[in-house]
């Protein structure tokens, strides 16, 4: 395949980029007062507004042309037939199958994919209803009260955003927990918020080999029987959810409570599988297949709509258009909307671990930029922290501002002050403040010419900072779930774009292997060697304080 730089859009994206060291949005909005409705684009109540945007219809004509170029439109096609994408691991990429409705007919690699889904989201329905009903109990005949889910990267992160952001919608008298990092004090302290009694664990591990899930899992085992005195009391507490049938049944728990999932299910894409059980238990099925309703009404939309109306190319070409052509190296996610306080670090993956990579398909090395670095805080938090940079810093920061129309907890007037604050943001970040309206706030306060002319540099910001304005009427499943599936697919457009493989992870897998060869040394097990002298040094001196007590 041809390289996205060799293109004839992409050298005249280039081009095009130096015509716009002259243009500032402040002016753009001025001349055009349809800027707003020519750019923002809506899905039922959620809009996306992109006007804040350097770009022009010239900027969106050339993007197009390349998404175009790159085949975005017949990789869109293949990933929803269920070609294998994921081309080092030789899979399909079919999370879109996990949400489409059950009349839905899709075969891969021979198996009735549609079936598999619907026999699994039967399962995961009957045994949330046994549970809620209290027929599902625990050892001494206590109903469950608490979830603990048991899971790393994929098979945390989606179900423990998704719990926190639906929590107005849990089903009354359950509490989901989350127990990712195998530092012991994670578990330590959700288990000292728990009764063994009425405790439900769910591991959830798309291989069952990953070594914090399995001590997690170990330890929450033995804490268990410890307090029931009986290795029977298991069968009562654990489920499983994976794709590995044996090592679940190794590590001691019944096949027959395993909840399955399928390799094609990449484990960053997975809340929408079992993976997501712990959502179906918190909030009920009924609101987990709404959340599925949500990522398929983004999957149609993604499907169907022409690129210059599709939400998730426009937001995968605006990045490809900063990190390209403007030299940007990050992105902000900033939803104001307390509830989304982990949809950053939900991204955070979603984006680095997808298209944080440095080679082509055919493992040539890129020459262009890959995905940004990704970061946010819930607003109005970031304001009064990291925002300064957005600002007035000399790096490019393009940004997402979330903000629902509603709140689920109206106080006074704290809404309104939080969407004024989300708007005003976005706002200043495009307009800025000159020297001239610096100086004239100055002034207005009295100051000398000299202090004016002192101060008045500090109060200039140069403006002209993109950002994209998400706003929905209230965070419900349906709208989380469009959410979700609109950055998974913007995501995807622009590892097509880049000619990489969003779909593989060997960063994640060289961490599972290194902290094996090390694990012993400290142990003290086996002799220290074969590291540089920074590694041995740090080795030595740690078991030397812990020796010492
Ligand atoms: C996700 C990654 C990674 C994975 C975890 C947990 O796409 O592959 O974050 O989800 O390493 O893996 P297991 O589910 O196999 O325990």
């Amino acid at each position: 395949m041809q390289r996205p730089e060799q293109d004839a859009a992409w050298k005249a994206l280039a081009a095009h980029r130096r015509a716009w060291s002259r243009l500032h949005l402040r002016a753009l909005f001025a001349q055009d007062p349809a800027r707003f409705q020519r750019y923002s684009l809506r899905l039922d109540d959620l809009l996306l507004d992109y006007s804040k945007n350097l770009i022009s219809d010239e900027t969106l004509r050339l993007l197009i042309q390349l998404a175009q170029a790159c085949g975005v439109e017949q990789a869109r096609a293949a990933m929803f037939q269920g070609e294998h994408l994921n081309c080092t691991e030789d899979r399909a990429v079919l999370h879109t199958a996990l949400r489409a409705p059950a009349d839905t007919k899709l075969s891969v690699d021979g198996q009735d994919v549609s079936a598999d889904v619907q026999r699994v989201l039967a399962r995961m329905s009957a045994f949330v209803e046994a549970v809620h009903s209290g027929r599902w109990r625990g050892y001494s005949d206590r109903p469950i009260t608490d979830i603990v889910n048991i899971g790393i990267g994929g098979s945390d992160l989606g179900p423990a955003m998704v719990c926190q952001a639906l929590a107005p919608y849990a089903r009354p008298g359950l509490t989901a927990h989350f127990v990712s990092n195998v530092d012991p004090t994670h578990l330590s302290e959700v288990l000292a918020r728990v009764d063994p009694q009425s405790t439900l664990f769910v591991v959830a591990s798309k291989t069952f080999t990953t070594q914090e899930t399995l001590a997690n899992a170990r330890a929450a085992r033995d804490w268990l029987i410890q307090h029931a005195r009986d290795e029977a009391a298991v069968a009562r507490h654990f489920v499983a959810v994976s794709t590995h049938r044996e090592a679940v049944t190794a590590f001691g728990i019944d096949p027959a409570q395993m909840f399955e999932f399928w390799d094609w299910v990449g484990g960053r894409y997975s809340l929408w599988s079992a993976i997501g059980l712990p959502i179906a238990l918190y909030l009920g099925m009924e609101r987990f297949r709404e959340l599925l309703a949500g990522g398929h009404d983004m999957d149609r939309h993604f499907l169907t709509a022409p690129l210059e109306r599709n939400m998730p190319v426009i937001l995968a070409l605006l990045g490809v258009w900063y990190i390209e052509f403007w030299d940007a190296h990050a992105h902000a996610v900033l939803p104001y909307d307390q509830r989304l306080a982990r949809l950053p670090a939900y991204l955070q993956q979603l984006d680095m671990e997808s298209n944080g990579k440095s080679v082509t398909r055919d493992g040539r090395r890129v020459r262009h930029g890959t995905g940004p670095i990704l970061f946010g805080e819930p607003g109005t938090n970031g304001q009064h922290a990291f925002y300064q940079l957005i600002h007035q810093g000399t790096r490019l920061i393009p940004c997402d501002f979330l903000v629902a129309a509603q709140s689920h907890n109206p106080i006074a007037d704290q809404h309104e002050i939080l969407i004024a604050n989300c708007l005003a943001q976005s706002e200043a970040l495009m307009r800025g403040k000159t020297l001239a309206e610096a100086r004239a706030e100055l002034k207005a306060q009295g100051l000398s010419r000299a202090e004016i002319a002192r101060l008045a540099p500090h109060r200039v910001f140069a403006g002209n900072r993109p950002s994209n304005t998400l706003l929905y009427r209230r965070l419900d499943p349906r709208t989380l779930g469009r959410i979700i599936a609109l950055y998974e697919h913007k995501v995807f457009v622009q590892g097509v774009i880049w000619d990489i493989n969003s779909f593989d992870q060997w960063g994640v897998e060289l961490g599972k292997q290194l902290a094996r060869v090390i694990l012993p040394e400290l142990k003290g097990q086996v002799a220290v060697g074969g590291h540089d002298a920074s590694t041995v040094g740090l080795i030595e001196h740690c078991r030397a304080l812990r020796e010492a007590g």
